[in-house]
């Protein structure tokens, strides 16, 4: 396999939504990082910084991505091959992170589920989703309502999954939320990005949904692992919100319209305010606390983002 058509392939998978979800692509990062150290066998720093760029340069809101090969990219060593088996080891790492956070978010947030809870949730998140299928599997009587989330419809690819659980879901559209908010016990969605100021940055729509949350005064709490929070937030960088492809929105007869515009963001800011709990795999923890999760959970080093390091962290 050519090492550099495969970082290119990866890349046009992210790009295409092949793989989608904040957490899933930064796994796959990872995993195509280790790959590529793995083949290549000469010039081991400049060929992994172009590798490091052209994953970066995929999708730009989910700054698990950013986490995910900077994590990876803080390998040392004093020649190519130390520094290769240290990219490698810090990528295992990393993909370990990914799969034990999700686990531990399903346990701690499965706490706050209540037998016969009927739980909303958008887009298709697969912190979120663990913590409903934890619940579900402590024995708990749930049911849930998924929105539909246009324009992709991941909301599909959740109702799925929550069948094959065997857990009770009715698919409403998204425009549905409010008529459907007084049903519900609880909103669980999952994360791309959470600021230093505890904003949350997930799938188009969900800041609709805390809105209609805090008025009904229904719970609306977050799953996010803590490598979803954002260093470059605390130096003052603004999230980048993706707008994509009007042609996924609407059909070119309406494309093609005199005076029309089309506009497809696919993710929006939802204000700490909105949010009553962020369930991370090391807690469940206010919005507000997000600075601390930056500071003790990513670490950083220098002033300048550029140079930030994900420290060390534990895992288990
Ligand atoms: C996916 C999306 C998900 C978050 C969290 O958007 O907004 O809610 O990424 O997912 P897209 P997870 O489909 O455009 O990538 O909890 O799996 O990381």
């Amino acid at each position: 396999m050519d090492a550099f058509k495969l970082v290119e392939d990866a890349a046009m998978k992210i790009k295409t939504m092949e793989v989608r979800g904040a957490a899933r692509i930064a796994k796959f990062a990872a995993e195509t990082l280790k790959r590529f150290a793995e083949l290549i066998d000469k010039d081991f720093d400049k060929n992994t910084k172009w590798a490091a760029e052209k994953l970066m340069n995929t999708r730009p809101t989910a700054v698990s991505l950013f986490n995910a090969i900077n994590y990876v990219m803080s390998y040392s060593g004093r020649n190519d091959e130390e520094k290769k088996m240290d990219a490698i080891r810090r990528a295992d790492e990393f993909i370990r992170w990914v799969d034990t956070a999700r686990k531990k978010i399903g346990e701690i947030g499965a706490k706050r589920i209540k037998d016969g809870y009927v739980i909303m949730t958008h887009c298709n998140s697969s912190a979120a989703l663990s913590v409903i299928k934890t619940a579900h599997r402590m024995g708990k009587k749930i049911e849930v309502v998924a929105t539909e989330s246009r324009p992709r419809y991941q909301g599909h690819l959740t109702v799925k999954e929550l069948s094959e659980e065997g857990i009770p879901v009715t698919l409403i559209v998204d425009s549905a939320v409010r008529y459907f908010m007084n049903d519900v016990d609880c909103v669980i969605v999952g994360a791309d990005t959470i600021t230093v100021n505890g904003a949350l940055i997930n799938k188009i729509g969900t800041s609709q949904i805390a809105l209609c949350a805090k008025e009904a005064r229904v719970p609306f709490m977050v799953a996010a692992e803590t490598y979803k929070f954002s260093p470059k937030t605390l130096f003052g960088e603004l999230v980048v919100i993706e707008e994509r492809d009007p042609e996924e929105v609407a059909p070119k007869d309406i494309l093609n319209l005199k005076n029309v515009k089309v506009r497809n963001p696919a993710f929006d800011v939802t204000p700490r305010d909105y949010i009553d709990l962020i369930i991370t795999e090391i807690g469940a923890i206010p919005p507000e606390m997000a600075y601390v999760i930056i500071r003790e959970r990513l670490g950083y080093t220098g002033i300048n983002y550029d140079e930030i390091k994900v420290s060390a962290m534990h895992f288990d």
